[in-house]
């Protein structure tokens, strides 16, 4: 069994021979960058002929805003060096010889969705957008952790897990599931199975493993407001609408706090990206886990139907105390606790989508 650094060292010396990329999200979190190292390994072992190459969707020098990501490749052996990022590679030149696999997400961004053809992979835990019908495997299932359907793919094609590997995915899975804590909604039987499977392989002992990641993902100090904002965010389309949904782990008092002025620059992210719409959904532990979202629209009327539906679906929205709506000079900016914290971005966003289709179809000036 070789190791994963020896895998990752050999590939990007061979970068031009690319049979199969695997790429995960746009917001290039722990699941899909673990997830897409992972699988390019299982199918290298598998065929040792090929040539798999884990892509990165993000740039180089926005990696240092991932640290629980350095930290888990670390303890994994994998030098940073090895890993590619999506500004080191054409991705036309990749495309004229590779085939694509995606991991943790089933539908391409608006960026590379001129290479939907290449698609011939797919294992994710989001809604299922019902594309690439051919692909094989095909695996889109709603689990806590993309890591989860990875280990069960290396079990299925009796490949070994060794400590490393045990290690990049166990970590993924125990931060993707809160610690395998039923309470947070995130974690099922699957997840379960895979991570009593794993766990005992890897060399550091589970909870120290889960305290760990889970302190540098929510270790924000020293983060600007637009460096907060691009942390872990994802953008779609829905018809004429661009809309964008960062995920923001600290407070709004916080946020606050550290940046008096962070409504500003949050209108100025939007329109830096020509977004309609932008969201925030803050996360926070004070203790006990939190949810807080934070919604800028161009038009008032947007915002007011769309709080009702958002109440519609159950998210228990209220004001947060002492920080008001604002005005600005590109749209409002509207700040909420989120009382039904299990409502995680995966969730929200079929449902904006959901509510975007009609918005738009009615003419986004109707009131
Ligand atoms: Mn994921």
């Amino acid at each position: 069994m070789i190791s994963i650094q020896t895998y990752l060292s050999s590939v990007k010396q061979r970068i031009a021979d690319t049979r199969l990329v695997v790429l995960g999200n746009d917001a290039a979190d722990l699941d899909s960058m673990a997830s897409a190292v992972a699988y390019g390994y299982l199918r290298t072992q598998q065929n040792p002929e090929w040539t798999v190459l884990p892509v990165m969707a993000i740039p180089r020098a926005d990696f240092f805003l991932r640290p629980e990501v350095g930290y888990l490749f670390n303890e994994a052996g994998i030098c940073l060096d090895d890993i590619v990022f999506s500004d080191e590679v054409d991705f036309d030149e990749l495309f004229l010889h590779a085939d694509l696999v995606l991991v943790d997400h089933n539908k391409l961004g608006t960026e590379l969705c001129k290479y939907s053809y290449k698609v011939t992979g797919v294992l994710d835990h989001h809604t299922d957008e019902g594309l690439y019908a051919s692909a094989v495997p095909r695996i889109v299932r709603t689990v806590g952790s993309t890591a989860t359907l990875v280990a069960m793919e290396f079990n299925k094609l009796g490949v070994n897990i060794g400590k490393d590997m045990a290690t990049l995915l166990g970590g993924t899975i125990l931060l993707d599931t809160v610690n395998l804590k039923t309470a947070a909604g995130r974690v099922t039987d699957a997840d379960q199975e895979v991570a009593a499977k794993i766990l005992p392989l890897c060399p550091i002992p589970g909870q120290e493993l889960f305290e760990k990641l889970q302190y540098e993902k929510f270790d924000v100090k020293g983060l600007s407001t637009n460096d907060l904002l691009r942390k872990d965010y994802k953008e779609y389309h829905c018809g004429r609408l661009q809309y964008g949904i960062a995920s923001v782990h600290l407070s709004i008092r916080q946020w606050k706090e550290m940046d008096i002025d962070f409504a500003v620059v949050f209108s100025e992210f939007a329109a830096n990206r020509k977004l309609d719409l932008l969201f925030a959904m803050n996360s926070y532990n004070s203790p006990d886990f939190h949810r807080e979202l934070i919604v800028f629209w161009q038009t008032e009327d947007g915002q007011r139907k769309l709080l009702k539906y958002l109440q519609g679906h159950s998210l228990a929205l209220r004001p947060v105390d002492g920080v008001d709506q604002k005005q600005l000079h590109n749209g409002i900016i509207t700040f909420y606790s989120q009382e039904n914290s299990v409502i995680s971005r995966k969730r929200l966003q079929p449902l904006l989508e959901n509510f975007l289709t009609v918005y738009g179809e009615s003419g986004s000036g109707a009131s």
